[in-house]
């Protein structure tokens, strides 16, 4: 017997749930930060098995809409209940306020079994935990519960042996051996991003966009050409640095991880372009992969 479906991970911004999938992958492949918004897109990652595969999204936390971007974002949330046979809702240890009382009322009225993870328990006593355990329990009524660190990998197999469970029985909807559907292009973007958030102020990466023109993969190199896309003349400056020393170090982290990630020598030539309003022109979102 095969079993295969679909498991939906959603929650407020840093709960956890990058860090989650990427261990339940064993891979990093999607970019994990302390910061908000990190994760833009959905991404699926695939977990195989000889009986069993199971195919994940993580998904942009829940926000309330400020700007066009970000109501494209929701919108890769909102499609999280449309296909899923699996539901994770992850809330972190301290979390009380829900940001979103419309979409909190689809989770405790999901058809769908839902799983409560209560992640970052290696920072809470005994105590808080079970006081958690128990508002939780009441809050939302139709979830199991599983208090977790995602960090530590404490209880993530368990939760995993659980998703397995509630599977259907299907066959395959991917080839065996592919880890996501996500182009490798995407993951170029990601991790320069990544860089982009880790080095500067927070209204640079917000205004920023990254579109990987050139990807040739050679027998013992690739090589790649990125645009970092900006807004204002102001923000080119401050993404180049002085010198080019803030793009250079950009450049020089991105591509240590872009070869651990590939497994090969990659030559990565990054420059940065001006485009006006990006984040507020609807064809330049669709263009990078919003409002799918
Ligand atoms: P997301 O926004 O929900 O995807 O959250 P991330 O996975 O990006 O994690 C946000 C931050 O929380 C990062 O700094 C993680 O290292 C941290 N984090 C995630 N899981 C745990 C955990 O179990 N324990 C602790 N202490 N920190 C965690
Ligand atoms: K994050
Ligand atoms: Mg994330």
């Amino acid at each position: 017997m095969h079993k295969a479906g679909f498991v939906n991970i959603i929650g407020n911004p840093n709960v956890g749930k990058s860090t989650l999938m990427n261990a339940f992958i064993g891979e990093k492949l999607s970019i994990i930060t302390s910061k908000a918004q990190t994760t833009r897109h959905r991404i699926l990652g695939i977990v195989n098995g000889d009986d069993f595969q199971v195919v994940l999204s993580d998904t942009p936390g829940i926000i309330k809409p400020a700007y066009e971007l970000q109501e494209s974002m929701m919108d890769f949330v909102k499609s999280a209940f449309d296909d899923a046979d699996v539901l994770i809702y992850m809330v972190e240890i301290g979390e009380k306020e829900l940001k979103d009382e419309a979409f909190f009322k689809k989770i405790t009225n999901s058809k769908i079994p839902v799983l409560l993870l209560l992640n970052k328990i290696d920072t809470s006593d005994q105590q808080q935990l079970e006081e958690q355990v128990q508002s939780w329990a009441i809050k939302v009524p139709n979830a199991e519960i599983f208090p977790i660190s995602a960090l530590e990998g404490f209880q993530v197999k368990e939760v995993f042996n659980r998703i397995i469970e509630l599977l259907p029985e299907s066959p395959p909807f991917y080839p065996k051996d592919q880890l996501t559907d996500k182009p490798e292009r995407f993951f170029v973007n990601e991790t320069i991003r990544e860089k982009i958030l880790l080095h500067y102020k927070k209204e640079i990466p917000y205004a920023v966009e990254i579109d990987t023109e050139e990807f040739f993969e050679e027998e013992n190199i690739i090589r790649m050409r990125s645009v970092i896309m900006v807004e204002r003349d102001t923000q080119k400056g401050i993404i180049i640095g002085h010198k080019g020393s803030a793009l250079k170090r950009v450049g020089i982290e991105a591509r240590k991880d872009l070869e651990k990630f590939f497994g090969k020598q990659i030559h990565l030539e990054l420059y940065v372009k001006v485009n006006k309003n990006w984040r507020t022109n609807t064809n330049q979102l669709k263009r990078f992969g919003y409002n799918q």
